[in-house]
């Protein structure tokens, strides 16, 4: 038994070194398909080493840094706020009532319910204890009471389930004719947007490194170089979908949270009412980088947000189809015509605009 031990012993002993080192230092991972930078386990480096990796050209001054009508964000507003617990504060009208749902109808109610079990239970360990209650009653069934604990939850839930059913609804809505569409698609691991209604290829956006967030006024982690920007006061609809692995796009302050999956295009809705910048996160574990690819959406009065499509080189929605011939194809303008046409559209802005991201 002694040899045994001893021999435990030094194997630990042997085994020490290693260990300790494996603590200190951190084990470089392999790279992900793709090449993903090297990674540590101390998230502020892995922040800035994907910040670093996912930085648009170096070189060149970030267009984001000098444009004057870059919205600024509200403290408390659209962000988490430090020690908070209750949901950001909600911009849409569904964002709204699922608050109001929330925070005047279901935590009043189970805080009721759970207050009430307690008692009872307390009550019956104390009242119906063996040393206060020698002789048990021998009652088995107590038809009124069975009638009352059954009917009542039943009215309970039946209470629930009109506003929940309804907001259920609201968010399933289809989305007006008049909406805006954005094409949203996840990548490992940044987002794009892109407006075809509009005429606005898609635009790359990329988490900015934490010392430009704080240059910039805006949260860590969370600032993007190019955002996702709406009008407010009107439906914006979204298709989501992924390029490589599900991601899920999620902005807490517009209530509104859809898996991007590959292969499939996923469609939700929302309204803002109230212009702003709302953060939001890729909320499903998509690889390495998963916490570095923050969502911001600034939602403008829509002659400012018709500003920022003209800056974009885009066009009105509808603007294309008004311009569309409405004759047969064999008297419409030549193929050629339209086609330089929609070129120098979308020539002016190629500045603008990051450049498509290079394969990671
Ligand atoms: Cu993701």
């Amino acid at each position: 038994m002694k040899i045994l031990t001893s021999i435990l012993l030094s194997l630990a002993a042997a085994a020490m070194p290693a260990t300790a080192a494996l603590g200190a230092v951190t084990a470089p991972l392999p790279a992900a398909a793709g090449g993903a930078p090297e990674t540590t386990v101390s998230p502020a480096a892995t922040a800035s080493d994907a910040a670093q990796a996912n930085a648009p050209g170096a070189d060149a001054a970030p267009g984001y840094a000098n444009d004057p009508f870059r919205l600024k964000p509200v403290d408390g507003v659209g962000q988490p706020t430090p020690g908070g617990i209750d949901f950001q504060p909600q911009v849409t009208d569904n964002g709204a009532y699922a608050y109001w749902m929330s925070n005047s109808i279901l935590l009043p109610l189970i805080t009721v319910i759970s207050l009430l079990v307690l008692g009872l239970l307390l009550w019956v360990m104390f009242r119906y204890r063996a040393a206060a209650n020698p002789v048990p009653s021998k009652t088995s069934h107590n038809t009124f009471i069975e009638i009352l604990w059954t009917l009542i939850p039943v009215f309970i839930l039946l209470a629930i389930a009109y506003p929940s059913l309804s907001l259920l609804a609201a968010q399933y809505k289809p989305a007006p004719k008049d909406a805006v569409t954005i094409k949203v698609t996840g990548y490992q691991w940044y987002w794009g947007y892109e407006y075809p209604d509009n005429g606005i290829p898609e635009i790359i956006s990329k988490m900015l490194p934490p010392e430009e967030a704080a240059k910039m006024g805006e949260p860590r982690q969370l600032a993007v170089d190019n955002r996702m920007v709406v009008p407010v006061g009107k439906t914006v609809k979204l298709l989501i979908t992924g390029s490589d692995v599900i991601h899920s796009f999620a902005v807490p302050a517009l209530w509104t949270k859809l898996d991007a999956v590959p292969g499939r295009l996923n469609e939700t809705t929302f309204k803002i009412n109230k212009p702003g910048v709302y953060y939001g996160q890729c909320s499903e574990l998509c690889g390495v980088d998963h916490g570095f690819m923050p969502i911001a959406v600034e939602a403008l009065p829509q002659a400012q947000f018709d500003a920022w499509v003209a800056r974009q080189g885009g066009h009105r929605a509808g603007a294309k189809d008004l311009a569309k011939p409405d004759v047969p194809a064999e008297t419409a303008p030549s193929g050629e015509a339209a086609a330089t046409a929609v070129g120098d559209d979308h020539a002016n802005n190629s500045g603008e605009r990051a450049a498509p991201a290079t394969a990671q």
